[in-house]
């Protein structure tokens, strides 16, 4: 009973990162693989995805009996309906409400953000002055934030009480804001803020650091400035096999590259697994419980 996650490009492809959140931030007890496709720069998704047909775009999730879900939103509801005691949407019924109709405005609208500002979790700009479009868009963000953090009373950094599909589906617009440098107003900037500290986007974003290819498309010769989320901590990579642990904090193999933090040396299973730890070592709660008990 495996559910299958097909994804895009971790840097850049936004609906696959609400997808993924939505699998990784809510408890379904699933057993879920992720595959990760890369697409060629003319190519796109499409050819990639023959073997899941109708499904033309990511993300694609595949449920064990066989059903192939090509849209977020369907992600979403699928899920929900499956494992309700998840916490997909909240329970009280005022907050599940705005919950479900700011995931469905995301969801339809603000073409000109999707567009003008693509998702690059790999930079952010210097503040941008927005196309009068985006701008409204804007606009439209803010209001509908403050108005469902009014409504729901929210007492967490979330749109609507616990982190619901709601925000799962504006996370990657919250980076969207990061990179471009749109991330002052009042709601926005603690809402932006809340989705750049969420460890789950941390790992998303550490992996896509560490093995995804650049797309010269979506970059912009804006000047750039650090990314505006937690500052990762400091850790570098060494050589060899000399490490406090023998057994991959993740995988339980043996150790073959390793790295060095606050002078202290641990190993991983492989590259990828170093690297992750790497771009940002406190997003890991294995690795950190490994550091904390060394
Ligand atoms: N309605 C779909 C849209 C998904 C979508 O547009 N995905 C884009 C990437 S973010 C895609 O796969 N594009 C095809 C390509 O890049 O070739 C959803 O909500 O998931």
């Amino acid at each position: 009973m495996t559910y299958e996650l097909i994804v895009g490009n971790r840097l850049y492809f936004s609906w696959s990162l609400a997808a993924w959140l939505m699998l990784n931030r809510f408890d379904t007890g699933a057993k879920v693989t992720t595959t990760y496709l890369r697409p060629q720069e003319e190519g796109g998704i499409g050819p990639l995805l023959e073997a899941h047909a109708p499904a033309r775009t990511v993300p694609t999730l595949c449920t064990p009996e066989g059903a192939v879900l090509c849209d977020s939103m369907a992600i979403a509801e699928e899920l929900a309906t499956r494992f309700p005691h998840a916490g997909f949407w909240p329970s009280d019924p005022l907050a599940r409400g705005t919950a479900r109709a700011l995931a469905c405005e995301m969801h339809a609208s603000f073409r000109s953000l999707r567009s003008d500002w693509p998702v690059n979790l790999r930079v952010a700009y210097e503040a941008q002055t927005p196309p009068s479009a985006v701008a409204s868009e804007l606009d439209r963000l803010e209001t509908i934030w403050t108005h469902a953090r009014h409504v729901t009373q929210s007492q967490t950094p979330w749109l609507c009480g616990p982190y619901s599909i709601a925000d799962a589906i504006f996370a990657p617009m919250a980076t969207r804001l990061a990179t471009y440098g749109f991330d002052t107003r009042p709601t926005t900037k603690d809402y932006v803020a809340a989705h750049l500290c969420d460890p789950a986007l941390r790992r998303w974003r550490a992996m896509g650091l560490v093995s995804e290819p650049r797309m010269p498309k979506v970059e912009r010769p804006f000047p750039e400035r650090p990314w505006p989320g937690p500052i990762p901590r400091k850790a570098r990579a060494v050589d060899g096999t000399d490490a406090q642990n023998t057994a991959c904090p993740y995988s339980g193999k043996p150790v073959t590259h390793c790295l060095e933090i606050d002078g202290r040396r641990f190993g991983f299973c492989n590259a990828f697994c170093r690297g992750k730890t790497l771009a940002d070592p406190e997003a890991w709660p294995q690795f950190m419980a490994l550091l904390d008990r060394s």
